[in-house]
């Protein structure tokens, strides 16, 4: 396993900035809810997911609710299902207990709500929720519950519950492990074994089709009360039960200390997982938490960015930093963060481009060791990688679309009409979105250029990029015309599918090819052996070089005039878009949505940028009039409002570099608002992890403008008016740097 690795001087100079982070206005460090809305509990149960990097479990409520989406995560433990599902399967219910009040069960679609606050405390990653609520019964209840996930560790986390009355009550409590979960109506879990005692409850699945063990275990605590507990339960639901009378206003709060452990990390799960639930039970509760807090301390450090002048944009910067880290790969390298992190069943957890174009780029400039976690699961998937390059009768490594657990392609071909559940539509991204490949590819080199981590690139990087070039040399077809060209692809604008030339596409390709060309020439130059050995193995030998080189300098590379690229061939004489009509702020669907999947190919509304995304990850390739010109022409044409969440916060850096950063500022709310106001009312599917990744992107790279250069890095300031400050570190090649942005 990989662990964080800080150095006692990291540390201490950690410590010394956390206590900076406490400064400043608490409330841009809290999300809180003060009402529970019925209608909302999905989007809620996202947003208010917590994790540690390994383990996630969203908001969902320990006592349960009818129609929620109780789920937790953990990274590794895929399962497949019939006809090609492979997702992350929903672990057994570990945080859940069941509150009985003079017989009357505890659960908000009963008796009363009288007072209800939730609250997630993105510091210490800490949720809590306290509420009164009358029972059928009469009876005045006073409920405080708290969880979190150590964040110091992998495998433990911990609930409590305060339970106090207005009267004498009867008080049942339950807690223990529930296998009887879903994946949204698929089943993952067979029940292998359990046990129950008067504290602890163990719980031993295996998956269905993966066959991975799991083991959760739970030791239960009551202080405040005497009460004896009872070991029961059914098949796959190991429980501890307690009994007692309640007095008046004399509190008594219930703790369970769990552990999770799967196959994948222990020999032995069970024992590994009872053994940390009893640790952590002896160790307490405060003992937990200041190690988890610790742990989280000495993250936000590093992490955190400050935001001067709006406590909104703050608050959002740092709901989408911790979604982030809660998801992101921090104790493995064999994983990394899919598209909808692992807050809810989107996309199955799969992970895409989203992951290096959008959520690797922070954790590089932020804590390097994660980034290079998330690049060394691209590096476990080559295998599957290859074989779709294979399948394709290609060589090289072309990269899955949507990968799982394997690298293997893992898109569905076809998915449900959202607008007539009836139909099918075909899906095309795993067949023909190809520019994933070059996406990883300036991925590694973006890591590479700022930790300046040659060991990593020796080791593994040059190896993703090589391969992937090897792909696209073989790929690239040549034409009568003599260029190079890609058709029938995907371009980031997914409203318009199966196109020729996509020039984000083409671009990438060559941009790859030629990148190839000098890490293939520094590793044999300051690594010969690893030269000799990997151009052997990947059949990488002069001639190859040289072709890479041709194809490069044949791309068909498609220039409009005046430098306005035309998005692919026959854009252009697609129908204008209809701007009062895509402009229109009634408008509550996507343009693709109003006009269909195949009529809005027949327009020039785009869903998400992507001339203007080639210009953000290329800049080189603009110069400062094309770059205004493609901006004056996209960014109008762009379906902002209901298009892809992954556009607005690139299109935020794009104003910035086209002087409007009041424009800017606008694309900005819009990611920042993307799930903490459910814009798109599908939040409760997960967070768009992209959106978060690209949040940061939007601060550090458009308004406070940074690059790294060949030797060292510079600022070139962009802020919104009534921004007064923007401050963050980052860390070049190993030495910690501090950016202060003032207005
Ligand atoms: O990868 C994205 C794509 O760019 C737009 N559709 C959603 C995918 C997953 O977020």
């Amino acid at each position: 396993m990989t662990y964080p690795n800080l150095t006692p001087e990291r540390a201490a100079m950690n410590e010394l900035h956390a206590d900076g982070l406490r400064a400043g206005d608490p409330a841009t460090w809290q999300l809180t809810e003060d009402a529970f809305a019925v209608g909302a509990q999905l989007h809620s149960e996202t947003v208010f997911t917590i994790g540690n990097g390994q383990l996630c479990v969203r908001g969902s409520f320990e006592e349960g609710h009818p129609g929620d989406h109780p789920a937790s995560f953990m990274h590794g433990v895929w399962d497949d299902m019939p006809v090609s599902v492979t997702e992350l399967a929903n672990l057994p219910r570990w945080w859940g207990i069941d509150l009985w009040f003079d017989g009357d069960r505890f659960r908000l679609d009963t008796g009363r709500l009288l007072d209800f606050t939730r609250s997630l405390d993105l510091l210490t990653g800490v949720l809590s929720r306290s509420l009164r609520w009358e029972a059928p019964s009469g009876a005045v209840v006073e409920l405080g519950f708290e969880r979190f996930v150590d964040f110091s560790s992998p495998h433990r986390a911990a609930v409590r519950v305060s339970i106090a009355t207005d009267r004498a009550v009867q008080v049942r409590t339950r807690a223990g492990l529930d296998a009887h979960v879903e994946n949204t109506g698929l089943l993952h879990w067979r029940v292998v074994d359990q046990g129950a005692g008067d504290a602890a409850a163990w719980l031993h699945t295996r998956t269905r089709a993966t066959g991975i063990d799991l083991a959760c275990a739970c030791e239960v605590t009551l202080d405040g009360v005497e009460a004896d507990a009872t070991a029961g339960g059914t098949d796959g639901v190991p429980t501890i039960e307690h009994s007692f009378e309640l007095q008046p206003r004399r509190a008594v709060v219930l703790t369970k200390q769990v552990a999770i452990v799967s196959g994948i990390d222990a020999a032995d799960p069970v024992a590994e997982a009872t053994g940390l639930a009893r640790e952590s039970a002896g160790a307490g509760w405060d003992a937990l938490r200041a190690a988890s807090d610790s742990a989280w301390l000495q993250a936000w450090a590093r992490t955190d960015v400050v935001i001067g002048g709006d406590p909104e944009a703050q608050l959002a910067l740092r709901f989408s930093l911790f979604q982030l880290l809660i998801a992101a790969p921090r104790f493995t390298e064999n994983a990394s963060i899919g598209a909808k992190t692992l807050s809810g069943f989107g996309y199955r957890h799969h992970v895409f481009w989203d992951t290096e174009t959008f959520m690797v780029p922070p954790f590089s400039y932020s804590q390097p060791e994660i980034a290079r976690n998330m690049l060394m699961y691209r590096w476990h998937g080559l295998a599957g990688a290859r074989e779709k390059a294979r399948a394709n009768g290609h060589r090289g490594a072309q990269f899955p679309w949507e990968s799982a657990g394997t690298g293997a392609e893992v898109t569905p071909s076809w998915m449900a009409d959202p607008g007539d559940r009836t139909k099918l539509i075909r899906v095309w991204a795993g067949d023909i979105e190809i520019h994933i490949t070059a996406d990883i590819a300036l991925a590694v080199m973006q890591y590479w250029q700022v930790t300046g981590d040659d060991a990593f690139i020796c080791g593994y990087g040059a190896e993703l990029v090589l391969d992937g070039a090897v792909f696209w040399a073989s790929a690239a077809k040549r034409e009568d015309d003599g260029s190079y060209h890609f058709r029938n692809v995907v371009g980031p604008d997914e409203y318009h599918d199966r196109v020729d030339d996509n020039a984000y596409t083409n671009h990438l390709a060559a941009w790859h090819l030629r990148t190839a060309g000098i890490v293939a020439g520094w590793l044999a130059g300051h690594h010969p052996e690893r030269w000799a050995q990997l151009s052997a193995a990947l059949a990488i030998d002069a001639a190859e070089l040289d072709h890479w080189e041709t194809v490069a300098a044949a791309m068909y590379l498609p220039v409009g005039t005046d430098g306005l690229l035309e998005q692919f061939t026959g854009y252009f004489a697609l129908r204008d878009v209809d701007v009062a009509e895509l402009r229109d702020p009634a408008r509550t669907t996507s343009m693709q949505q109003r006009y269909g999947f195949e009529g809005i190919t027949e327009t020039q509304v785009l869903k998400q940028p992507d001339v203007l995304m080639l210009a953000y990850l290329l800049p080189e390739l603009f110069t400062g009039e094309a770059l205004a010109r493609n901006y004056a022409y996209y960014d109008p044409r762009t379906d902002h409002e209901h298009g892809s969440s992954l556009g607005p916060a690139i299109s935020a850096v794009m104003a910035c570099r086209a002087g409007q950063p009041e424009v800017g500022y606008q694309h900005f709310l819009r990611a920042a608002r993307a799930d903490l106001r459910d814009v798109r009312h599908n939040a409760g599917d997960g967070i768009h992890g992209a959106s978060a990744g690209g949040l940061w992107q939007a601060v550090v790279f458009g308004f406070a403008g940074l690059e790294v250069i060949a030797d060292g890095w510079h600022t070139t300031p962009m802020l919104p008016k009534h921004w007064t400050r923007v401050e963050f570190g980052f860390e070049h090649r190993g030495v910690r740097q501090r950016v202060v942005v003032e207005a």
